[in-house]
């Protein structure tokens, strides 16, 4: 798989956590929805670039390391507490043999500024960034471009 030289293919993401509070009704330790995610900024399918996602979760979790094997790259958890969220990113072989590492601070209790917590308002954190690849392989350059 031959390498082009001066070329560069720019990956846009957006990778962040949507929290949705359950009410009165919801019990202490789930009275929050969550879901954490990678997508693409421009709607572009990222299973040509990206192999598996894996998101850390903090240990007060079941099986708190995540993987998903194919897009959408997210992940739905309930939960009570903000925490930190490891996402490491892994690519097909002909396109990075290393891996991206985000991290992502989960948040579910909106700023005092936006007012009370309401079930109807969902709290949304967002990154964007671009994953530059220098020198692709044909292989990859070829895959982008046919999408
Ligand atoms: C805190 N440092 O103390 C944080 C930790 C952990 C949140 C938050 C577990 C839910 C479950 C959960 O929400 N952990 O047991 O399934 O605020």
């Amino acid at each position: 798989n031959r390498k082009m030289k001066d070329v560069e293919i720019s990956v846009p993401i957006v990778y962040g956590t949507i929290s949705f509070w359950l009410g009165k009704k919801a019990s202490e330790y789930h009275s929050h929805k969550w879901t954490v995610y990678v997508r693409s900024a421009t709607n572009e399918d990222l299973g040509v670039v990206i192999k598996r996602a894996v998101f850390q979760l903090h240990p007060s979790f079941n099986n708190p390391t995540r993987v998903v094997e194919s897009p959408p790259f997210e992940l739905s958890e309930s939960g009570w507490g903000e925490f930190e969220i490891a996402i490491s990113l892994f690519f097909h072989n002909d396109v990075c043999d290393k891996q991206l590492d985000l991290y992502h601070h989960l948040k579910l209790y909106p700023e005092e500024e936006s007012g009370p917590q309401t079930t109807k308002k969902p709290v949304v954190v967002e990154s964007y960034d671009e994953i530059v690849f220098s020198e692709p392989s044909e292989g990859f350059f070829a895959r982008v471009q046919n999408h």
